[in-house]
Protein backbone atom coordinates (compact mmCIF):
# COMPACT_ATOMS: atom_id res chain seq x y z
CA UNK A 1 0.00 0.00 0.00
CA UNK A 2 0.77 4.16 -0.18
CA UNK A 3 -0.32 7.27 0.58
CA UNK A 4 -1.47 7.01 -3.34
CA UNK A 5 -4.57 5.00 -1.62
CA UNK A 6 -6.19 7.81 -0.35
CA UNK A 7 -6.40 11.56 -1.31
CA UNK A 8 -7.49 12.61 2.37
CA UNK A 9 -5.96 15.62 2.71
CA UNK A 10 -5.52 16.45 6.14
CA UNK A 11 -3.75 12.35 6.51
CA UNK A 12 -1.40 13.51 3.74
CA UNK A 13 -0.62 16.43 4.98
CA UNK A 14 -0.05 15.12 8.54
CA UNK A 15 1.75 11.85 7.47
CA UNK A 16 4.17 14.80 5.47
CA UNK A 17 4.85 16.87 8.52
CA UNK A 18 5.49 13.81 10.61
CA UNK A 19 8.00 12.77 8.20
CA UNK A 20 9.53 15.85 8.37
CA UNK A 21 9.51 16.36 12.04
CA UNK A 22 11.00 12.47 12.79
CA UNK A 23 12.96 12.04 9.84
CA UNK A 24 12.92 8.30 9.52
CA UNK A 25 14.41 6.10 7.38
CA UNK A 26 11.33 5.43 4.82
CA UNK A 27 8.08 5.50 4.99
CA UNK A 28 5.54 2.77 5.31
CA UNK A 29 1.71 2.56 4.99
CA UNK A 30 0.26 -0.53 6.51
CA UNK A 31 -2.46 -2.57 4.52
CA UNK A 32 -3.31 -4.81 7.36
CA UNK A 33 -2.67 -7.95 5.47
CA UNK A 34 -1.22 -11.02 6.95
CA UNK A 35 1.46 -11.08 4.68
CA UNK A 36 2.21 -7.76 6.41
CA UNK A 37 2.09 -8.88 9.72
CA UNK A 38 4.54 -12.14 9.15
CA UNK A 39 7.20 -10.01 7.68
CA UNK A 40 7.04 -7.58 10.32
CA UNK A 41 7.31 -10.53 12.85
CA UNK A 42 9.75 -12.54 10.95
CA UNK A 43 11.88 -9.18 10.92
CA UNK A 44 11.28 -8.79 14.47
CA UNK A 45 12.54 -12.69 14.93
CA UNK A 46 15.90 -11.54 13.00
CA UNK A 47 16.26 -8.24 14.85
CA UNK A 48 15.82 -10.72 18.31
CA UNK A 49 12.80 -8.98 19.45
CA UNK A 50 10.30 -11.80 19.16
CA UNK A 51 11.27 -15.54 19.36
CA UNK A 52 8.73 -17.77 17.15
CA UNK A 53 6.71 -19.98 19.59
CA UNK A 54 6.61 -23.65 18.58
CA UNK A 55 4.54 -23.79 15.55
CA UNK A 56 2.99 -27.33 16.69
CA UNK A 57 2.10 -25.51 20.18
CA UNK A 58 1.17 -22.18 19.41
CA UNK A 59 1.00 -21.67 15.75
CA UNK A 60 2.14 -17.80 14.01
CA UNK A 61 3.00 -17.02 17.33
CA UNK A 62 5.67 -14.91 18.97
CA UNK A 63 7.02 -14.28 22.15
CA UNK A 64 8.69 -10.68 23.18
CA UNK A 65 10.28 -9.43 26.51
CA UNK A 66 10.18 -5.95 26.47
CA UNK A 67 13.22 -3.38 28.43
CA UNK A 68 12.49 -4.31 32.27
CA UNK A 69 11.99 -0.15 32.41
CA UNK A 70 8.95 -0.04 29.88
CA UNK A 71 6.50 -2.58 31.65
CA UNK A 72 2.98 -1.12 32.36
CA UNK A 73 1.22 2.33 31.39
CA UNK A 74 2.64 5.13 33.13
CA UNK A 75 0.04 7.09 34.72
CA UNK A 76 2.41 9.92 36.40
CA UNK A 77 3.93 10.63 32.66
CA UNK A 78 -0.06 10.62 30.98
CA UNK A 79 -1.37 14.30 30.53
CA UNK A 80 -4.11 15.98 29.62
CA UNK A 81 -3.53 18.86 27.84
CA UNK A 82 -6.53 21.68 27.75
CA UNK A 83 -6.44 25.45 27.43
CA UNK A 84 -8.08 25.82 30.81
CA UNK A 85 -6.50 22.98 33.50
CA UNK A 86 -10.60 23.48 34.58
CA UNK A 87 -11.58 21.63 31.87
CA UNK A 88 -8.25 18.10 32.49
CA UNK A 89 -10.01 18.55 36.43
CA UNK A 90 -8.28 17.14 39.89
CA UNK A 91 -7.42 13.71 38.63
CA UNK A 92 -5.93 13.94 35.74
CA UNK A 93 -1.77 15.65 34.83
CA UNK A 94 -2.37 18.98 32.63
CA UNK A 95 0.21 20.78 31.18
CA UNK A 96 -0.48 23.78 28.52
CA UNK A 97 -1.09 22.85 25.28
CA UNK A 98 1.51 25.41 23.68
CA UNK A 99 3.74 24.24 26.30
CA UNK A 100 3.61 20.63 25.77
CA UNK A 101 3.45 20.86 21.71
CA UNK A 102 6.89 23.30 22.23
CA UNK A 103 8.25 19.97 24.48
CA UNK A 104 6.97 17.30 22.05
CA UNK A 105 8.11 19.02 18.94
CA UNK A 106 11.64 19.11 20.19
CA UNK A 107 11.23 15.19 21.75
CA UNK A 108 10.04 14.05 18.17
CA UNK A 109 12.74 16.41 16.17
CA UNK A 110 14.56 13.45 14.67
CA UNK A 111 13.39 10.52 16.82
CA UNK A 112 12.66 8.37 14.11
CA UNK A 113 16.40 8.65 12.55
CA UNK A 114 17.31 5.22 11.08
CA UNK A 115 13.76 3.73 11.62
CA UNK A 116 10.68 2.63 9.30
CA UNK A 117 7.83 5.17 9.99
CA UNK A 118 4.74 2.84 9.93
CA UNK A 119 1.52 4.95 9.15
CA UNK A 120 -1.51 2.79 10.34
CA UNK A 121 -5.03 3.47 9.54
CA UNK A 122 -7.36 1.60 11.70
CA UNK A 123 -10.97 1.84 12.56
CA UNK A 124 -12.42 1.07 16.46
CA UNK A 125 -15.34 -1.01 15.53
CA UNK A 126 -16.95 -2.64 12.94
CA UNK A 127 -15.53 -1.03 9.71
CA UNK A 128 -18.13 1.47 8.87
CA UNK A 129 -20.63 1.20 11.91
CA UNK A 130 -22.14 4.84 12.81
CA UNK A 131 -21.34 3.72 16.04
CA UNK A 132 -17.34 3.23 15.13
CA UNK A 133 -14.46 6.15 14.89
CA UNK A 134 -11.14 6.13 12.89
CA UNK A 135 -7.83 6.75 14.07
CA UNK A 136 -4.07 6.57 12.32
CA UNK A 137 -1.15 5.58 14.28
CA UNK A 138 2.32 6.66 13.23
CA UNK A 139 4.70 4.26 14.77
CA UNK A 140 8.24 3.89 14.44
CA UNK A 141 7.80 0.31 16.67
CA UNK A 142 7.41 -2.71 14.15
CA UNK A 143 5.92 -4.30 17.33
CA UNK A 144 3.10 -1.80 17.52
CA UNK A 145 1.99 -2.58 13.76
CA UNK A 146 2.11 -6.22 14.66
CA UNK A 147 -0.21 -5.54 17.78
CA UNK A 148 -2.41 -3.23 16.18
CA UNK A 149 -3.16 -5.83 13.89
CA UNK A 150 -4.53 -8.32 16.11
CA UNK A 151 -6.35 -5.43 18.48
CA UNK A 152 -7.76 -3.18 16.10
CA UNK A 153 -9.30 -3.56 12.32
CA UNK A 154 -6.01 -1.89 10.24
CA UNK A 155 -5.58 -1.02 6.28
CA UNK A 156 -6.90 -0.73 3.43
CA UNK A 157 -10.62 -1.12 3.53
CA UNK A 158 -10.17 1.84 6.67
CA UNK A 159 -9.00 4.39 4.03
CA UNK A 160 -11.91 3.12 2.12
CA UNK A 161 -14.14 4.10 4.74
CA UNK A 162 -12.42 6.99 5.93
CA UNK A 163 -13.20 9.07 1.87
CA UNK A 164 -12.38 12.33 3.11
CA UNK A 165 -14.02 12.11 6.39
CA UNK A 166 -12.03 13.41 9.76
CA UNK A 167 -9.72 10.58 11.80
CA UNK A 168 -8.12 10.91 15.11
CA UNK A 169 -4.45 11.62 14.52
CA UNK A 170 -2.13 9.33 16.83
CA UNK A 171 1.73 9.74 16.72
CA UNK A 172 3.91 7.05 18.49
CA UNK A 173 7.82 7.17 18.36
CA UNK A 174 9.52 4.64 20.94
CA UNK A 175 12.27 7.74 20.83
CA UNK A 176 15.36 5.93 20.33
CA UNK A 177 16.55 7.01 16.91
CA UNK A 178 19.29 5.25 15.75
CA UNK A 179 22.56 7.25 14.46
CA UNK A 180 24.13 5.91 11.24
CA UNK A 181 25.89 1.97 11.85
CA UNK A 182 24.28 1.75 15.26
CA UNK A 183 22.82 -1.06 16.39
CA UNK A 184 19.66 -1.53 17.23
CA UNK A 185 18.51 -3.27 20.97
CA UNK A 186 15.33 -5.66 20.81
CA UNK A 187 13.28 -3.77 22.44
CA UNK A 188 14.16 0.34 22.06
CA UNK A 189 12.49 2.74 24.24
CA UNK A 190 13.24 5.79 26.08
CA UNK A 191 14.49 5.54 29.77
CA UNK A 192 14.39 9.26 30.21
CA UNK A 193 11.58 10.70 28.81
CA UNK A 194 8.30 9.05 28.66
CA UNK A 195 5.18 11.22 27.78
CA UNK A 196 1.11 10.17 26.66
CA UNK A 197 -0.08 12.74 25.92
CA UNK A 198 -3.89 14.01 25.01
CA UNK A 199 -4.83 16.65 23.34
CA UNK A 200 -8.86 16.22 23.62
CA UNK A 201 -9.67 19.89 21.88
CA UNK A 202 -7.74 18.91 18.75
CA UNK A 203 -8.56 14.96 19.26
CA UNK A 204 -5.09 13.95 19.02
CA UNK A 205 -2.74 11.83 20.26
CA UNK A 206 1.71 12.09 20.76
CA UNK A 207 3.24 9.09 22.70
CA UNK A 208 6.64 9.13 23.13
CA UNK A 209 9.90 7.05 24.98
CA UNK A 210 7.49 3.77 25.73
CA UNK A 211 6.39 1.07 23.62
CA UNK A 212 4.27 -1.19 25.73
CA UNK A 213 0.95 -1.94 26.06
CA UNK A 214 -1.75 1.23 26.67
CA UNK A 215 0.96 4.00 25.94
CA UNK A 216 2.14 2.44 22.47
CA UNK A 217 -1.44 0.68 20.92
CA UNK A 218 -2.99 4.02 20.82
CA UNK A 219 -6.10 3.16 20.07
CA UNK A 220 -7.12 1.09 23.66
CA UNK A 221 -6.60 3.27 26.15
CA UNK A 222 -5.45 6.72 24.44
CA UNK A 223 -8.74 7.13 21.46
CA UNK A 224 -10.99 4.42 22.60
CA UNK A 225 -11.04 6.12 26.41
CA UNK A 226 -9.52 9.31 26.75
CA UNK A 227 -10.23 11.13 23.86
CA UNK A 228 -13.27 8.84 23.18
CA UNK A 229 -15.03 10.23 26.36
CA UNK A 230 -14.74 13.78 24.89
CA UNK A 231 -16.04 13.04 21.70
CA UNK A 232 -18.61 11.14 23.55
CA UNK A 233 -19.92 14.59 26.33
CA UNK A 234 -19.84 16.18 23.03
CA UNK A 235 -21.60 14.31 21.26
CA UNK A 236 -24.25 12.44 23.71
CA UNK A 237 -22.73 9.10 23.95
CA UNK A 238 -20.69 7.20 26.55
CA UNK A 239 -17.41 5.93 26.07
CA UNK A 240 -16.59 3.46 28.95
CA UNK A 241 -14.04 1.09 30.68
CA UNK A 242 -16.45 -1.98 30.35
CA UNK A 243 -16.56 -5.20 29.44
CA UNK A 244 -19.87 -6.16 26.96
CA UNK A 245 -21.25 -9.77 27.94
CA UNK A 246 -24.52 -11.62 26.56
CA UNK A 247 -26.34 -14.07 28.86
CA UNK A 248 -28.67 -16.40 27.73
CA UNK A 249 -30.79 -18.01 30.26
CA UNK A 250 -32.66 -21.95 30.25
CA UNK A 251 -35.67 -20.42 28.25
CA UNK A 252 -33.69 -19.60 25.19
CA UNK A 253 -34.10 -15.27 26.38
CA UNK A 254 -30.96 -13.28 26.18
CA UNK A 255 -29.92 -9.85 27.50
CA UNK A 256 -26.85 -7.88 27.17
CA UNK A 257 -24.57 -6.19 29.68
CA UNK A 258 -21.88 -4.25 30.57
CA UNK A 259 -19.65 -3.72 33.82
CA UNK A 260 -16.87 -1.64 34.84
CA UNK A 261 -14.39 -2.45 37.14
CA UNK A 262 -10.98 -1.43 38.04
CA UNK A 263 -7.97 -3.89 37.49
CA UNK A 264 -7.75 -6.90 39.33
CA UNK A 265 -10.76 -7.85 39.47
CA UNK A 266 -11.24 -10.26 36.93
CA UNK A 267 -12.78 -8.37 34.02
CA UNK A 268 -11.36 -10.50 31.41
CA UNK A 269 -12.78 -13.45 33.13
CA UNK A 270 -16.33 -12.63 34.06
CA UNK A 271 -16.51 -11.55 30.35
CA UNK A 272 -15.54 -15.22 29.08
CA UNK A 273 -17.68 -16.73 31.91
CA UNK A 274 -18.19 -20.68 31.86
CA UNK A 275 -21.20 -20.63 33.39
CA UNK A 276 -21.80 -23.21 36.53
CA UNK A 277 -25.91 -23.28 35.82
CA UNK A 278 -26.83 -25.78 33.98
CA UNK A 279 -28.82 -24.32 30.92
CA UNK A 280 -27.23 -20.90 31.16
CA UNK A 281 -25.01 -19.02 28.29
CA UNK A 282 -22.51 -16.39 28.81
CA UNK A 283 -20.99 -15.28 25.62
CA UNK A 284 -18.26 -12.81 24.85
CA UNK A 285 -18.60 -9.19 23.14
CA UNK A 286 -15.76 -7.08 24.71
CA UNK A 287 -13.36 -7.27 27.73
CA UNK A 288 -11.96 -4.11 28.45
CA UNK A 289 -14.15 -0.85 26.44
CA UNK A 290 -17.74 -0.25 25.47
CA UNK A 291 -18.88 2.64 22.99
CA UNK A 292 -22.65 3.11 23.63
CA UNK A 293 -24.84 4.86 21.37
CA UNK A 294 -29.15 5.63 21.61
CA UNK A 295 -30.54 3.31 18.89
CA UNK A 296 -33.50 4.61 17.09
CA UNK A 297 -36.12 2.65 19.76
CA UNK A 298 -34.45 5.06 22.17
CA UNK A 299 -32.32 1.73 24.00
CA UNK A 300 -28.55 2.36 24.65
CA UNK A 301 -26.48 0.11 22.61
CA UNK A 302 -22.77 -0.98 22.63
CA UNK A 303 -20.07 -2.11 20.64
CA UNK A 304 -17.01 -3.48 21.22
CA UNK A 305 -14.51 -1.00 19.80
CA UNK A 306 -11.29 -3.26 20.00
CA UNK A 307 -10.57 -6.13 17.52
CA UNK A 308 -8.50 -8.36 19.91
CA UNK A 309 -7.61 -9.11 23.90
CA UNK A 310 -4.56 -7.80 25.36
CA UNK A 311 -5.30 -9.85 28.88
CA UNK A 312 -3.09 -9.93 31.83
CA UNK A 313 -1.36 -13.28 31.37
CA UNK A 314 -0.60 -14.36 35.39
CA UNK A 315 -3.56 -15.90 36.93
CA UNK A 316 -5.45 -16.39 33.31
CA UNK A 317 -5.40 -20.68 33.37
CA UNK A 318 -8.03 -23.42 32.34
CA UNK A 319 -9.51 -23.25 35.87
CA UNK A 320 -10.30 -19.51 36.05
CA UNK A 321 -10.89 -18.87 31.96
CA UNK A 322 -10.62 -21.32 29.79
CA UNK A 323 -12.25 -19.54 27.29
CA UNK A 324 -8.78 -16.93 27.60
CA UNK A 325 -6.82 -19.86 26.95
CA UNK A 326 -9.23 -21.95 24.14
CA UNK A 327 -8.39 -17.82 22.47
CA UNK A 328 -5.33 -17.73 22.42
CA UNK A 329 -3.59 -21.23 21.18
CA UNK A 330 -2.93 -19.37 17.82
CA UNK A 331 -1.52 -15.92 16.34
CA UNK A 332 -0.89 -14.22 19.24
CA UNK A 333 1.52 -12.45 20.66
CA UNK A 334 3.22 -12.70 23.93
CA UNK A 335 4.41 -10.24 26.10
CA UNK A 336 7.03 -10.37 28.88
CA UNK A 337 5.69 -13.98 29.70
CA UNK A 338 8.05 -17.17 30.39
CA UNK A 339 9.08 -18.85 27.86
CA UNK A 340 9.53 -23.02 28.00
CA UNK A 341 12.00 -24.95 26.74
CA UNK A 342 9.28 -26.41 23.87
CA UNK A 343 9.11 -22.96 22.82
CA UNK A 344 6.03 -22.48 24.45
CA UNK A 345 4.85 -19.69 27.19
CA UNK A 346 4.25 -19.88 30.58
CA UNK A 347 3.18 -17.55 33.03
CA UNK A 348 2.61 -17.95 37.68
CA UNK A 349 -1.23 -19.82 37.30
CA UNK A 350 -1.20 -21.73 34.38
CA UNK A 351 -0.71 -25.09 35.45
CA UNK A 352 -0.94 -25.97 38.83
CA UNK A 353 2.53 -27.52 38.75
CA UNK A 354 5.48 -25.37 37.75
CA UNK A 355 7.75 -26.43 34.62
CA UNK A 356 11.25 -27.36 36.14
CA UNK A 357 12.70 -24.92 33.87
CA UNK A 358 11.92 -22.02 32.23
CA UNK A 359 13.76 -18.48 30.87
CA UNK A 360 12.20 -15.93 32.87
CA UNK A 361 10.69 -12.55 31.11
CA UNK A 362 14.04 -10.83 31.73
CA UNK A 363 15.76 -13.83 29.79
CA UNK A 364 17.47 -15.25 32.37
CA UNK A 365 17.15 -19.12 33.18
CA UNK A 366 14.21 -20.15 36.16
CA UNK A 367 13.44 -23.11 37.76
CA UNK A 368 10.68 -23.33 41.20
CA UNK A 369 13.38 -22.70 43.37
CA UNK A 370 13.90 -19.31 42.32
CA UNK A 371 13.16 -16.18 44.14
CA UNK A 372 11.63 -14.07 41.43
CA UNK A 373 8.28 -14.36 39.27
CA UNK A 374 8.77 -16.41 36.14
CA UNK A 375 6.07 -13.65 34.36
CA UNK A 376 5.96 -10.47 35.09
CA UNK A 377 2.40 -9.28 37.05
CA UNK A 378 1.56 -7.07 34.01
CA UNK A 379 2.88 -9.63 31.37
CA UNK A 380 0.38 -9.96 28.79
CA UNK A 381 -1.56 -12.17 25.85
CA UNK A 382 -2.52 -10.43 22.34
CA UNK A 383 -5.02 -12.74 20.94
CA UNK A 384 -7.68 -11.78 18.03
CA UNK A 385 -11.06 -11.90 19.72
CA UNK A 386 -12.72 -13.69 16.86
CA UNK A 387 -10.87 -17.11 18.02
CA UNK A 388 -12.88 -16.98 21.51
CA UNK A 389 -14.98 -19.87 21.23
CA UNK A 390 -17.92 -17.86 23.09
CA UNK A 391 -17.13 -15.01 21.05
CA UNK A 392 -20.93 -13.54 20.58
CA UNK A 393 -22.78 -14.23 17.26
CA UNK A 394 -23.33 -10.08 17.46
CA UNK A 395 -19.60 -8.91 18.30
CA UNK A 396 -19.48 -7.17 15.03
CA UNK A 397 -22.85 -6.02 14.54
CA UNK A 398 -22.30 -2.37 13.30
CA UNK A 399 -25.59 -1.83 15.71
CA UNK A 400 -24.03 -3.05 18.51
CA UNK A 401 -26.10 -4.83 21.14
CA UNK A 402 -29.11 -3.58 23.30
CA UNK A 403 -27.89 -3.26 26.82
CA UNK A 404 -30.30 -4.28 29.53
CA UNK A 405 -27.76 -3.46 33.07
CA UNK A 406 -24.54 -1.65 34.03
CA UNK A 407 -22.50 -3.40 36.64
CA UNK A 408 -20.08 -1.66 38.90
CA UNK A 409 -17.61 -3.83 41.03
CA UNK A 410 -14.31 -4.10 43.17
CA UNK A 411 -12.67 -6.29 45.27
CA UNK A 412 -13.84 -5.03 48.59
CA UNK A 413 -12.76 -7.45 51.85
CA UNK A 414 -15.66 -5.76 53.97
CA UNK A 415 -19.26 -4.10 53.83
CA UNK A 416 -19.70 -4.45 49.98
CA UNK A 417 -22.86 -7.06 49.44
CA UNK A 418 -22.25 -9.82 46.68
CA UNK A 419 -24.96 -7.85 45.05
CA UNK A 420 -27.53 -5.08 44.57
CA UNK A 421 -29.30 -3.34 42.71
CA UNK A 422 -29.71 0.72 42.31
CA UNK A 423 -33.14 2.54 43.07
CA UNK A 424 -33.36 4.32 39.89
CA UNK A 425 -30.57 6.21 37.11
CA UNK A 426 -29.44 9.02 39.99
CA UNK A 427 -28.47 6.48 42.78
CA UNK A 428 -26.92 4.21 39.49
CA UNK A 429 -24.26 7.28 38.79
CA UNK A 430 -23.77 7.57 42.63
CA UNK A 431 -22.50 4.00 42.88
CA UNK A 432 -20.53 4.46 39.47
CA UNK A 433 -18.71 7.40 41.37
CA UNK A 434 -17.87 5.61 44.42
CA UNK A 435 -16.24 2.56 42.62
CA UNK A 436 -13.24 1.66 44.43
CA UNK A 437 -10.89 -1.67 45.13
CA UNK A 438 -8.54 -2.53 47.51
CA UNK A 439 -4.68 -2.61 46.07
CA UNK A 440 -3.16 -5.84 45.49
CA UNK A 441 0.11 -5.12 43.79
CA UNK A 442 2.78 -2.88 46.06
CA UNK A 443 3.52 -1.03 43.16
CA UNK A 444 0.29 1.17 43.11
CA UNK A 445 0.70 1.72 46.83
CA UNK A 446 0.02 0.23 50.49
CA UNK A 447 -1.72 -3.41 50.30
CA UNK A 448 -5.04 -3.30 51.09
CA UNK A 449 -6.20 0.01 51.06
CA UNK A 450 -8.97 1.01 49.20
CA UNK A 451 -8.17 3.18 46.21
CA UNK A 452 -11.40 4.71 44.30
CA UNK A 453 -11.76 4.46 40.75
CA UNK A 454 -14.95 6.35 39.48
CA UNK A 455 -16.64 3.67 36.84
CA UNK A 456 -12.83 2.10 36.73
CA UNK A 457 -12.15 5.37 34.52
CA UNK A 458 -9.71 7.25 37.15
CA UNK A 459 -6.99 6.73 34.97
CA UNK A 460 -8.49 6.84 30.80
CA UNK A 461 -11.31 9.79 31.65
CA UNK A 462 -10.15 12.37 29.13
CA UNK A 463 -12.04 15.46 30.90
CA UNK A 464 -12.66 16.41 34.06
CA UNK A 465 -14.37 13.70 35.87
CA UNK A 466 -17.17 15.91 38.15
CA UNK A 467 -17.92 16.88 34.52
CA UNK A 468 -17.94 12.90 33.56
CA UNK A 469 -20.48 12.23 36.37
CA UNK A 470 -22.72 15.12 35.31
CA UNK A 471 -22.85 13.35 31.52
CA UNK A 472 -23.69 10.10 32.92
CA UNK A 473 -26.73 11.68 35.25
CA UNK A 474 -28.00 13.48 32.34
CA UNK A 475 -28.46 10.17 29.83
CA UNK A 476 -31.89 10.13 32.42
CA UNK A 477 -33.44 12.62 30.41
CA UNK A 478 -32.28 11.29 26.89
CA UNK A 479 -34.69 8.52 26.70
CA UNK A 480 -37.41 7.34 28.84
CA UNK A 481 -36.96 6.08 31.67
CA UNK A 482 -38.01 2.09 30.82
CA UNK A 483 -35.27 2.14 28.33
CA UNK A 484 -32.27 2.53 30.66
CA UNK A 485 -30.22 -0.11 31.55
CA UNK A 486 -30.58 -1.05 34.96
CA UNK A 487 -27.60 -0.62 37.89
CA UNK A 488 -26.13 -3.42 39.91
CA UNK A 489 -23.32 -3.76 42.14
CA UNK A 490 -21.62 -6.49 42.31
CA UNK A 491 -18.58 -8.09 45.10
CA UNK A 492 -16.62 -11.04 44.39
CA UNK A 493 -14.32 -10.78 47.03
CA UNK A 494 -15.65 -9.96 50.58
CA UNK A 495 -14.27 -12.32 53.18
CA UNK A 496 -14.96 -13.61 56.57
CA UNK A 497 -13.54 -12.68 59.92
CA UNK A 498 -10.79 -15.31 59.40
CA UNK A 499 -9.86 -13.61 55.83
CA UNK A 500 -11.48 -16.68 53.37
CA UNK A 501 -13.33 -15.68 50.38
CA UNK A 502 -16.98 -16.04 51.27
CA UNK A 503 -17.87 -16.34 47.45
CA UNK A 504 -16.48 -18.90 45.07
CA UNK A 505 -16.81 -16.36 42.35
CA UNK A 506 -15.65 -17.26 38.61
CA UNK A 507 -18.29 -19.73 37.15
CA UNK A 508 -20.49 -19.50 40.24
CA UNK A 509 -21.07 -15.69 39.22
CA UNK A 510 -23.75 -16.95 36.86
CA UNK A 511 -25.78 -17.28 40.29
CA UNK A 512 -25.36 -13.09 40.35
CA UNK A 513 -26.10 -12.83 36.95
CA UNK A 514 -29.47 -14.99 36.95
CA UNK A 515 -30.48 -12.64 39.77
CA UNK A 516 -29.53 -9.16 37.81
CA UNK A 517 -31.09 -10.88 34.61
CA UNK A 518 -34.29 -11.57 36.48
CA UNK A 519 -34.68 -8.50 38.18
CA UNK A 520 -34.37 -6.91 34.65
CA UNK A 521 -37.70 -7.67 34.36
CA UNK A 522 -38.77 -7.91 37.81
CA UNK A 523 -39.06 -11.51 37.91
CA UNK A 524 -37.36 -12.03 41.25
CA UNK A 525 -37.64 -11.06 44.57
CA UNK A 526 -35.66 -8.03 46.46
CA UNK A 527 -35.57 -6.75 49.50
CA UNK A 528 -35.00 -3.13 49.76
CA UNK A 529 -32.53 -1.80 52.28
CA UNK A 530 -30.54 1.54 52.67
CA UNK A 531 -28.21 1.06 50.03
CA UNK A 532 -30.32 -0.48 47.48
CA UNK A 533 -32.10 -3.83 46.62
CA UNK A 534 -30.51 -7.03 47.55
CA UNK A 535 -31.54 -10.58 46.52
CA UNK A 536 -34.07 -12.07 49.41
CA UNK A 537 -31.73 -15.20 51.00
CA UNK A 538 -33.58 -17.52 49.30
CA UNK A 539 -34.26 -16.03 45.32
CA UNK A 540 -30.09 -16.36 45.04
CA UNK A 541 -29.66 -19.42 43.20
CA UNK A 542 -27.09 -21.40 45.14
CA UNK A 543 -28.17 -24.95 44.64
CA UNK A 544 -25.57 -27.39 44.44
CA UNK A 545 -23.08 -25.11 46.14
CA UNK A 546 -21.83 -26.19 49.46
CA UNK A 547 -21.87 -22.97 50.92
CA UNK A 548 -24.32 -22.13 54.55
CA UNK A 549 -26.83 -20.00 55.51
CA UNK A 550 -24.45 -18.12 57.52
CA UNK A 551 -22.21 -17.73 54.79
CA UNK A 552 -25.10 -16.13 52.34
CA UNK A 553 -26.37 -14.03 54.95
CA UNK A 554 -22.79 -12.75 55.75
CA UNK A 555 -21.84 -11.82 52.04
CA UNK A 556 -25.74 -10.25 51.72
CA UNK A 557 -25.40 -8.49 55.35
CA UNK A 558 -25.58 -4.69 55.01
CA UNK A 559 -23.16 -3.37 57.40
CA UNK A 560 -24.70 -0.10 58.95
CA UNK A 561 -21.17 0.85 60.67
CA UNK A 562 -18.88 0.03 57.66
CA UNK A 563 -21.31 2.14 55.00
CA UNK A 564 -21.47 5.07 57.68
CA UNK A 565 -17.44 4.98 56.94
CA UNK A 566 -18.48 4.39 53.74
CA UNK A 567 -20.36 7.68 53.62
CA UNK A 568 -17.97 9.72 55.04
CA UNK A 569 -15.33 8.48 52.88
CA UNK A 570 -17.37 9.63 50.27
CA UNK A 571 -17.47 13.15 51.06
CA UNK A 572 -13.70 13.35 51.71
CA UNK A 573 -13.23 11.53 47.90
CA UNK A 574 -16.45 14.33 46.23
CA UNK A 575 -13.90 17.75 47.84
CA UNK A 576 -11.47 16.57 45.79
CA UNK A 577 -14.12 18.10 42.79
CA UNK A 578 -15.45 20.59 44.40
CA UNK A 579 -18.41 22.86 43.35
CA UNK A 580 -17.77 21.06 39.82
CA UNK A 581 -19.63 18.06 41.49
CA UNK A 582 -23.12 17.57 40.54
CA UNK A 583 -25.54 18.66 43.33
CA UNK A 584 -27.45 14.98 42.54
CA UNK A 585 -24.66 13.06 43.88
CA UNK A 586 -24.52 15.12 47.03
CA UNK A 587 -28.16 14.38 47.65
CA UNK A 588 -27.30 10.86 46.84
CA UNK A 589 -24.51 10.54 49.74
CA UNK A 590 -27.18 12.77 51.56
CA UNK A 591 -29.49 10.71 51.21
CA UNK A 592 -27.90 7.49 52.14
CA UNK A 593 -26.28 8.46 55.56
CA UNK A 594 -30.51 9.30 56.67
CA UNK A 595 -31.61 5.78 55.09
CA UNK A 596 -28.75 4.14 57.33
CA UNK A 597 -29.60 6.37 60.14
CA UNK A 598 -33.27 5.52 60.34
O1 LIG B 1 -11.57 -13.23 38.13
C1 LIG B 1 -12.00 -13.51 39.23
N1 LIG B 1 -13.35 -13.61 39.43
C2 LIG B 1 -14.29 -13.29 38.32
C3 LIG B 1 -14.52 -14.46 37.51
C4 LIG B 1 -15.46 -14.55 36.60
N2 LIG B 1 -11.10 -13.71 40.26
C5 LIG B 1 -9.66 -13.55 40.06
C6 LIG B 1 -9.29 -12.11 40.38
C7 LIG B 1 -7.92 -11.75 39.98
C8 LIG B 1 -7.83 -11.24 38.57
C9 LIG B 1 -11.58 -14.06 41.50
N3 LIG B 1 -10.94 -14.29 42.65
C10 LIG B 1 -12.95 -14.18 41.72
C11 LIG B 1 -13.87 -13.98 40.66
O2 LIG B 1 -15.08 -14.10 40.83
N4 LIG B 1 -13.13 -14.50 43.03
C12 LIG B 1 -11.89 -14.56 43.58
C13 LIG B 1 -11.60 -14.88 44.99
C14 LIG B 1 -11.48 -16.38 45.13
C15 LIG B 1 -10.26 -16.97 44.90
C16 LIG B 1 -10.14 -18.35 45.03
C17 LIG B 1 -11.25 -19.11 45.39
C18 LIG B 1 -12.46 -18.50 45.61
C19 LIG B 1 -12.57 -17.13 45.48
N5 LIG B 1 -11.06 -20.50 45.54
C20 LIG B 1 -11.92 -21.41 46.11
O3 LIG B 1 -12.96 -21.08 46.59
C21 LIG B 1 -11.49 -22.82 46.09
MN1 LIG C 1 -8.75 -2.05 31.06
Amino acid sequence: MSATMTKNQKLLDWVKSVEELCTPKSVYWCDGSKEEFDRLANEMVEAGTFVKLNESIKPNSYYCKSDPADVARVEDRTFICTENPEETGPTNNWIHPQEMKQKLNELFKGSMKGRTMYVIPFSMGPLGSKIAHIGVEISDSPYVVCNMHIMTRVGEKVLEVLGDGDFVPCLHSVGAPLNDGEKDVPWPCNGENKYIVHFPEEKSIWSYGSGYGGNALLGKKCFALRIASTMAREEGWLADHMLILGITNPEGEKKYIAAAFPSACGKTNLAMLTPSLPGWKVETVGDDIAWMKFGEDGRLYAINPEAGFFGVAPGTSMDTNPNAILSLQANSIFTNVALTPEGDVWWEGLTKKKPSKLTDWKGNEWTPESKTPAAHPNSRFTTPAKQCPVIDPKWEDPEGVPISAILFGGRRATSIPLVYEAFDWHHGVFLGSIVSSEQTAAAEGKIGAVRRDPFAMLPFCGYNMADYFAHWLSFMHRTETDKLPKFFSVNWFRKDENGKFLWPGFGDNIRVLKWIFDRIDNKVDAVETPIGYLPSIDSLDVSDLTITKEELSSILNVDTEGWLNEVDETRNYYKLFGDRLPSELIDEVNELEERLKS
